[in-house]
């Protein structure tokens, strides 16, 4: 039988590679040239798609593959792949939730912890001599027990709750309603007067046209000069320039992000800033979650094509 033919949006880490092309006949779309030639041509053969969270598919890749019959992401964010589109054409979505949840929490803490103690200058004191030649590193703020703000207590959200529970931090989150699993914590629906408690404020929100832009001007600004903002979410969730103007004017006291608009590349002006930890969207990478999101992928695939229930459907 003819192995089904897949559109390859990304690469994989090699692992992946090998088990994918045996069981499907695979197009990989990065590695054309002419992006759109490739589509014309091969998207008439493609049933499948393989991406990534950040890559996702929109709608003319959709459109350019007549014969597509699902999308399988490579991540537990599906903001980029146009759900309209595969709503209108009955096409299939899966995601890689749960894998890889508490990495993504892991690194959000260790973000918090390595902004908040100035970690990153601090290996700079000791590497170029100052610590010989100045003496004592400038004191930094404490992390436990301080005020954290959680935006979106998903799966992510929690999962950073359950560490800084750990830290005896004071713990708040907002989103569409209270969770029943929030012991503890302080619902507080309206996102500025959480950052307005917070010292710390983590974005975990899943991004949608709903949540763009949900941290503006008035959460910065009531989060505060003392204040961090965490986002190991989407950069949509976020208004970048107004960020990007909190942090200039030192409004804001600090960030740490995994994430940009526009990334891998990243407005030049968060390269100026001595008050952002900067991390280049790896929230998720560690070889463990790596190996379970691509087995995800695959089993996905796997499934629709063998016309079994699929693992971890999103449509
Ligand atoms: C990426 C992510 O998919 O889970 C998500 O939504 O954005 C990440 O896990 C990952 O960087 C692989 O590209």
């Amino acid at each position: 039988m003819e192995k089904p033919h897949i559109l390859q949006v990304g690469p994989y880490p090699e692992w992946d590679e090998a088990p994918l092309q045996s069981a499907f006949t695979v197009h990989r779309y990065f590695d054309a040239a002419d992006k759109s030639a490739f589509l014309s041509s091969v998207g008439p053969q493609v049933r499948a798609i393989a991406t990534r969270g950040e890559l996702g598919a929109a709608r003319s890749m959709i459109d350019a593959c007549p014969n597509l019959e699902i999308v399988s992401v490579y991540g537990v964010g599906y903001d980029a792949v146009d759900l309209a589109a595969c709503r209108e054409k009955g096409i299939r979505v899966t995601n890689t939730p749960d894998v890889l949840t508490n990495d993504v929490a892991d690194l959000g803490v260790a973000m918090m912890l390595c902004q908040s103690r100035g970690m990153i200058s601090a290996e700079r004191w000791v590497q170029d001599g100052s610590w010989a030649a100045k003496g004592l590193f400038p004191l930094k703020r404490r992390v436990w027990g301080r005020r954290a703000g959680i935006l979106g207590l998903g799966r992510i959200g929690f999962a950073v709750a359950k560490r800084l529970q750990a830290f005896d931090m004071d713990i708040a989150y907002s989103g569409p309603a209270a969770k029943p699993y929030a012991e503890g914590m302080e619902f507080i629906s309206d996102p500025v007067a959480l950052a307005a408690r917070s010292d710390f404020l983590f974005v975990t929100l899943a991004a949608s046209a709903a949540t763009r832009h949900i941290v503006g001007r008035d959460v910065l600004a009531a989060l505060g000069d003392e204040g961090m903002l965490i986002n190991i979410a989407r950069a949509s969730n976020i208004d970048e320039e107004a960020l990007l103007e909190a942090l200039e004017t030192r409004t804001l006291g600090s960030a740490a992000l995994d994430v940009f608009e526009g990334e891998p590349k990243l407005n030049p002006r968060f390269l100026k800033l001595d008050n952002v930890l900067l991390q280049p969207h790896h929230a998720s990478g560690t070889i463990e979650t790596r190996k379970a999101m691509g087995k995800l992928v695959r089993d996905n695939l796997a499934a629709h094509f063998a016309g079994r229930d699929l693992p971890t459907p999103v449509l």
